[in-house]
């Protein structure tokens, strides 16, 4: 039976309480191991390590040993990739064909990017005159925040925690991490990596448990904590922001999307296909990126819906360790039940169910995991729920549009501004089109591209702030001027 326990100061520590809940295979329902949940003394003592550790050896260390040491972390997250992967499918049931591209080598890019980038980011400087006319000498530095606390999500555990985790470190902060409760493995095998590698105890923790009333809540309300960065939806986003208000502690929000896809007639449709087939079903529709409302100019409607139903037709549902598998689960049962419940809703709010919108049939050894069937969707009007509201599940509702002007409309016509992607080979309508898009990351004939210089973030209801490349340095260190009188 695997036990995931805690990870303060370097060690792993079980509950004081005793308190566990189980983790359950996403695959088949069964079960995976114990998670220990930490109560308010857990969270306390994470944090004080935290604290302490920034003091300590970690905060002592030169910029140039801090990236090394990032470095060894990341090629040990490489030698052990096979244990990062098998844990990361089980918990998340997702095939290891594209975990191993995507989840795990960019769970170890994290460290390596952000160390450099960071480290060789230089800071601002400004020659003051002053009457006497000696003049003056202004220049920027950069400390850390301090503690930092990383609340991440489910859909892409150790990519979502080490993009935190990693420019958090490089700019020499401490974290309390605390994983979702779906996927606490990868983040507690992290803690073996980080003391094989000489990271100083108290510098990376983890605790594990729930939001409201547990371990989520305690760590975002401890006065020790100095800034919140946090990945998930955007209602617990709004809990969080409420949590920081007390003590004016700054937090970095990326939250939910409802994100469009705008297919132009004078598109590659073969292209538009295969990326509009990633972008509402890679990882089961469990990207916060991904397109969930897809909208094509008229005289390519048909041919594009029939292609993207061939398409989907050929996705390939099985265990994580099927190499031809490149379909899985969701991630849970209750989250199942939260796509099912809008697969209903789309009837009854009057779609056509193009393809899908049911239970598969995966056999008695599978038949109890959380699978539901790929679906595209026609038909429903602009103001239905299934429209507006996001799903996170592999599902996109497909509807024609006529003029370049009606399609901005409906695609900014969302509380949400994450992502959107553009599918033309004009060049100019694209960058037209991207500019009136209200949204943090616009892709053109891609999706998921991601450069880790660029910045990451949402608009409107998508999240507050920027992180990725120098972005970060804003909420991850304290920008302090040093004037000098000459
Ligand atoms: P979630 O908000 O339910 O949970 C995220 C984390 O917050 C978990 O660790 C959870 O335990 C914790 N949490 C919940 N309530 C809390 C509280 N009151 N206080 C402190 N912590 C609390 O999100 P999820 O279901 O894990 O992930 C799916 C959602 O995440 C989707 O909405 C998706 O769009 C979003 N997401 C956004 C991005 C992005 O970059 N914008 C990336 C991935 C996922
Ligand atoms: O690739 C990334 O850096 C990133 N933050 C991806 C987010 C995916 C959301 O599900």
């Amino acid at each position: 039976m695997n036990e995931f326990k805690h990870f303060i100061n370097g060690e792993y520590v079980a509950s004081a309480s005793g308190k566990t809940f189980d983790s359950r295979c996403p695959v088949d329902n069964s079960l995976i191991g114990r998670v220990h949940e930490a109560g308010r003394d857990e969270v306390d003592a994470a944090v004080r390590a935290a604290r302490a550790a920034l003091k300590g050896p970690w905060g002592k260390l030169t910029q140039a040993q801090r990236t090394a040491l990032l470095h060894k972390v990341a090629n040990r997250i490489n030698e052990r990739f096979d244990e990062f992967l098998e844990a990361e499918c089980r918990d998340t049931g997702k095939p290891y064909s594209i975990a191993s591209h995507i989840d795990i080598p960019r769970g170890a890019a994290n460290f390596t990017a952000f160390a450099e980038t960071l480290a060789n980011h230089p800071t601002e400087g400004f020659r003051l005159d002053t009457p006497d006319g000696k003049g003056a000498l202004n220049v920027g530095h950069r400390s850390p925040k301090g503690v930092i606390a990383v609340i991440s999500p489910w859909n892409l555990p150790l990519l979502l925690m080490t993009w935190k985790v990693g420019p958090a470190l490089a700019c020499g902060n401490t974290v309390v991490v605390k994983p979702s409760e779906e996927t606490p493995a990868t983040t507690t095998l992290l803690g073996e990596v980080m003391n094989e590698c000489g990271v100083p105890p108290g510098v990376f923790n983890v605790v594990h448990g729930f939001g409201p009333d547990s371990a989520g809540e305690f760590l975002t309300t401890h006065p020790l904590v100095d800034a919140i960065t946090f990945t998930g939806e955007t209602r617990t986003g709004e809990a969080i922001m409420k949590a920081a208000a007390v003590g004016l502690r700054n937090i970095s929000l990326e939250c939910g999307g409802k994100n469009p896809g705008i297919v132009f007639a004078d598109c590659d449709l073969e292209k538009a296909v295969e990326g509009t087939m990633r972008s509402a079903f890679v990882n089961c529709g469990q990207v916060c990126l991904g397109t969930e409302r897809v909208y094509v100019e008229r005289p390519i409607f048909d041919a594009f819906l029939t292609r993207m139903k061939e398409e989907v037709a050929k996705l390939k549902l099985g265990r994580p360790q099927d190499p031809q598998a490149n379909f899985g689960p969701l991630v849970s049962q209750e989250h199942r039940d939260k796509v099912l419940s809008y697969y209903q809703l789309a009837v009854e709010e009057g779609a056509t169910v193009e393809i899908g919108g049911g239970i598969p049939d995966m056999g008695p050894e599978l038949n109890g995991g959380a699978w539901v069937e790929p679906t595209i969707w026609t038909g429903l009007s602009d103001d239905a729920r299934v429209i507006r509201e996001e799903i996170f599940g592999p599902c996109c509702h497909i509807r024609p549009f006529d003029r370049e002007e009606e399609v901005i409309a409906l695609a900014n016509d969302t509380d949400y501004g994450l992502a959107a992607a553009i599918w033309t080979e004009s060049s100019s309508r694209a960058v037209r089109v991207a500019e009136q898009m209200e949204a943090g990351i616009v892709w053109v004939n891609s999706w998921f591209l991601r450069d880790l210089r660029t910045a990451f973030g949402g608009a409107k209801q998508s999240g507050i702030g920027r992180e990725g490349g120098v972005h970060g340095l804003e909420f991850y260190t304290e920008l302090k001027n040093i004037c000098i009188k000459l």
